[in-house]
């Protein structure tokens, strides 16, 4: 930083990795430049809480459960759209033990043969049965987390971190924490267009001291820009830059977020908001092909920063492109006040050709894969914070 402020500068950091496919929050924070005491005390807990919740937010449950489900029980089974080849397997997790779906899951058959429950399903289903589906632990916890998550069809919003290990069962975030504290009414007057800010700036805070409805309208697009002097790389973004825009609001808002991906985008996309729980933060309700839009609701009640990002298949291909940025649930009381804002994340970018090569770069996948990045830079492209663009 180059200038010495009268009060704190705040800093948005990001770090991200990526491991083969999976996105690898290294850390986020807020910083105050110069004084750890200006973080609130809710914020050090949540950062204790992202501190110990790295783990948990490497993979995303949603969207992996959702994949096996599309893949493997998608021909059969629908949650809440009715039977079809089998039956509904909306609330499923509340009607069977935990225990019982286990045993279901590694023998069908047998269980249609031997079990009470077993018998009389295979009896109302008229003996089809289902084929053994070789799923391991791991794959069946995601699959039926998605479907539990899926059956309660709502996304609110919460810090993935507690409780959401994937191996863990259960619904990942069902434990919202302050979800019933946060929940601070229904929304009051006109709808709020959220301001949306390219990095390094950050928007003004929220006026609105009420719970408001606020409408988010992020678009993306896929650009060829500058990622080093001379070498030329197509990003896919969320809003035209990397990081993409970034979104701020007040706990307790009720935000309309709508996903518009530009007709000139040849891949379909869609986002992940780490704020929110439910099928894939969001992911599952905004795939998008060119030239579309999609739209969820979703209601604020936990306030922090968190990190966006596409979870189109493959994620890591995505994100390594550029498709991440933040979101900021600003507390009711808001933040205490200081000089300046800053959006600040570190991305790594692979490219077949080497560091510096010239002209158009390919992404190389298999050096995402082997996390040997080509270029390692703050906010998407070499020298994006230096000479006259210095903070
Ligand atoms: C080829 C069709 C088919 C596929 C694929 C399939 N199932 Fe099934 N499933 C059925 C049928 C038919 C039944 C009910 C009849 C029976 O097998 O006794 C059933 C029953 C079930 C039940 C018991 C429902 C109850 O009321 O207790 C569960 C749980 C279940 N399936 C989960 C899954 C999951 C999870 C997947 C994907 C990993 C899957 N199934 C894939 C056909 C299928
Ligand atoms: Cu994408």
């Amino acid at each position: 930083m180059r200038i010495q402020p009268a009060r704190p500068h705040r800093l948005s950091i990001a770090a991200r990795r990526l491991f083969q496919s999976t996105l690898v929050l290294g850390l986020w924070a807020i910083a105050a430049c110069d004084s750890p005491s200006n973080v609130l005390p809710s914020q050090a807990a949540r950062l204790d809480l992202v501190g110990s919740g790295v783990p948990a937010v490497n993979v995303d449950p949603h969207a992996q459960g959702k994949e096996i489900f599309d893949r493997m029980c998608t021909a059969c089974h629908s949650v809440g759209g009715g039977p079809k080849i089998g039956p509904d397997l909306k609330g499923i997790e509340d009607k069977r033990s935990a225990e019982w779906l286990d045993k279901w899951m590694a023998d069908p058959i047998g269980m249609g043969r031997n079990d009470p429950i077993g018998k009389e399903i295979l009896a109302r289903w008229k003996g089809v049965q289902m084929p053994p589906q070789g799923l391991s632990d791991h794959q069946q916890d995601l699959v039926f987390a998605y479907i539990a998550a899926a059956s309660k069809g709502d996304l609110r919003v919460a810090g993935r971190s507690n409780g959401s290990s994937p191996s863990g069962g259960g619904f990942p975030g069902a434990d919202t924490g302050g979800s019933a504290k946060g929940d601070l009414g229904p929304p009051v007057g006109e709808p709020i267009i959220a301001t949306l800010t390219a990095p390094p700036l950050v928007p003004e805070p929220p006026t609105h001291k009420e719970p408001a409805k606020v409408i988010v309208n992020l678009e993306v697009k896929e650009l060829t820009l500058p990622i080093s002097d001379g070498v030329e790389y197509t990003f896919w973004t969320f809003g035209g830059t990397v990081p993409g825009s970034f979104i701020r609001f007040r706990q307790g808002d009720t935000v309309e977020f709508h996903l518009n991906n530009h007709p000139d985008s040849k891949m379909p996309h869609n986002i992940d908001l780490h704020a929110v729980t439910g099928p894939g933060g969001g992911a599952a309700s905004s795939f998008t092909a060119p030239g579309h839009s999609s739209q969820f609701t979703f209601k604020a009640l936990n306030h922090g920063l968190y990190i966006y990002h596409c979870a189109t298949a493959p994620v890591g291909m995505h994100i390594a492109n550029g498709m991440y940025g933040l979101i900021f649930v600003e507390p009711p009381e808001g933040l205490p006040p200081v000089d300046r804002e800053f959006y600040v994340v570190q991305g790594d970018f692979y490219t077949v050709g080497k560091y510096r090569e010239k002209g158009l770069q390919p992404f190389d996948m298999q050096k995402a894969i082997e996390e040997n990045a080509t270029y390692v830079l703050l906010n998407g492209s070499e020298g994006a914070m230096l000479g006259e663009k210095a903070l």
